[in-house]
């Protein structure tokens, strides 16, 4: 384990209550809970828990906001001026904002800090864009009439988001749905309510009005749950598990019909084909797995690898993950922190345990790392069957499932072989596999010589339990705005 020798240092906490019309209150009922630091498994900082009643304070103030408030009447220049002014914010405070990331998550503060929060701030760019470019269109019809559509914001949205990437999620959430004139109320994960609640202190110094943006944190059963039964919330956007996914879907349900849009689980498939070269082909499947400590929904925790070239690549994928470097996340040396919480390491370890039971080959890693922390080895097994669970469920974890396969068909069948349907790769230099392989996956995202390609422009979303709807692109702005069909008689019609 790579010890010490942080290039920054803890940040000091400023914020730790809710936020609410434009102000850090206390919860009504004064409780808190803490926020846990999984590089030593010590308390960070007391956080104000929300319950229902908040909610119901944070939806009304959302909704106030929404039919009273100046955001989605203003021209959408004017609110594109104010989520400018936050993305600078954004960049202005990257080193705080990166630093509570990795002591809530355990990311890695280096990459926070000069890829993933820079990123948000150009996500929240990309749609202050196209704040002033969202309009309908004038229809031709069959009769004469004149008819067109308005695209109307869809009123308050409740965001749920999960704790693997706390400030990424926060920004792919709300950027969209501000420049689309909505308001909201943002439940961050209760492991992770840190770095959304600077960034709610963040809107208010850009100008967002009063009562816009509301953040709760809390727990998923009860504030979460709160949310999404709501009757005056309009739409859920969520990330996390096709559980609780499932269970917000029937809140929705049960309560107003509130629209919803599911990012959930996924096990990604990388295959790589006889053509590939080796060095690179492995370096992507190790990444593809073991950025952000596998804690990645799209992680290629599934890697199919072509009969001719599959005895090297082990070999080199192997050296490759003993040489990797965990330890402490704020080391620019080192590639892996710790997972998430105490609940998710122990959740990995026990996959870890199954791979060996059901007689897969463990031909590196499977143990914890250091005597405090949840810090786990980059494990990847061999011989793994289709129907075994480490093939199967999602683990979240730095866990790859390797498997040897021969021909083109066979391997989309192995691919598809999952619920799941969020993402894929592919490694081939053969145009003619690419577009075979690409076309008969069911998966919302295909990535051919590369892996995990985001960019804000590149809609984002699964097929199968992996959820419908779209973050990122243009795509997501969409989904936080509802067609209105307007039509008048171009004459004086009898109709
Ligand atoms: O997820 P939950 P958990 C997967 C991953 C992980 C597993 C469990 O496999 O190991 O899910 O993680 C809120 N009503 N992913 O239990 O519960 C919760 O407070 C409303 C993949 O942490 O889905 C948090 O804010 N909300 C995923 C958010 O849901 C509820 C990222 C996510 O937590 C709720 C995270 C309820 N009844 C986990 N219960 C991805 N797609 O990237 C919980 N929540």
């Amino acid at each position: 384990m790579a010890n010490g020798d942080a290039a920054c240092s803890v940040p000091t906490i400023k914020f730790t209550k809710l936020f609410i019309n434009g102000e850090f209150v206390d919860s009504v009922s004064g409780k808190r809970f803490e926020t846990i630091d999984p590089r030593t498994g010590e308390v960070i900082a007391l956080i104000s828990e929300g319950g229902k009643e908040d909610i119901d304070i944070a939806v009304k103030a959302a909704r106030h906001a929404f039919d009273s408030g100046p955001w989605p009447r203003l021209p959408g220049a004017e609110r594109a001026k104010i989520l400018m002014k936050w993305a600078e914010l954004i960049d202005e405070h990257a080193e705080e904002i990166a630093a509570l990331d990795t002591i809530d998550a355990g990311k890695l503060y280096h990459m926070c800090r000069n890829v993933e929060v820079p990123a948000t701030a150009n996500t929240m760019r990309y749609y202050a864009g196209a704040a002033d470019k969202i309009h309908g269109e004038v229809l031709k019809g069959s009769r004469e009439f004149h008819a067109y559509t308005l695209l109307e914001p869809v009123g308050v949205v409740g965001h749920i988001i999960p704790w693997n990437f706390p400030n990424s999620m926060f920004y792919v959430k709300v950027s969209p749905s501000l420049a689309a004139g909505c308001t909201m109320v943002l439940k961050p994960a209760e492991q992770t309510p840190l770095s959304a609640l600077y960034s709610a202190h963040l809107a208010k110094l850009a100008g967002v009005p009063d009562g816009v943006l509301n953040v709760v944190p809390g727990f998923g059963p009860i504030a979460g749950a709160a949310l999404s039964s709501h009757m005056d919330v309009d739409a859920i956007s969520f990330t996390g598990s096709t559980k609780t996914g499932r269970e917000i879907m029937q809140a929705a349900a049960k309560s107003n019909l509130k629209q919803v849009t599911l990012e959930l689980g996924g096990k990604s498939p990388l295959i790589i084909f006889d053509d590939a070269d080796i060095d690179k082909a492995s370096e992507l499947a190790l990444i593809g797995i073991l950025y952000n400590k596998g804690e990645v929904c799209v992680a290629s925790s599934r890697v199919f690898v072509q009969e001719g070239i599959y005895d090297e690549f082990e070999k080199k994928l192997v050296e490759k993950a003993k040489a990797w470097v965990v330890g402490d996340p704020f080391d620019p040396k080192v590639q892996q922190g710790p997972q998430c919480d105490k609940r998710q390491f122990e959740k990995v370890l026990s996959y870890i345990e199954h791979g060996k039971r059901e007689g897969a080959t463990l031909l590196t890693g499977g143990k914890t790392v250091g005597n405090k922390g949840y810090f786990i080895e980059p494990t990847i097994f061999s011989d793994v069957k289709e129907d075994m669970l480490i093939a199967q469920d999602e683990i979240f974890g730095p866990v790859m499932a390797l498997k040897k396969f021969k021909t083109v068909e066979e391997v989309i069948k192995s691919a598809n072989n999952t619920k799941y349907g969020l993402a894929a790769g592919i490694v081939t230099k053969n145009i003619d596999t690419a577009n075979t392989v690409s076309r008969s996956i069911r998966a919302g995202t295909i990535w051919i010589n590369c892996y995990f390609a985001f960019d804000d422009d590149v809609p984002f979303g699964g097929y199968k339990m992996s959820g419908f709807g779209k973050d990122h692109g243009l795509e997501a702005i969409y989904k936080y705005l509802q067609v209105k069909s307007v039509v008048t008689p171009l004459y004086n019609s009898p109709w």
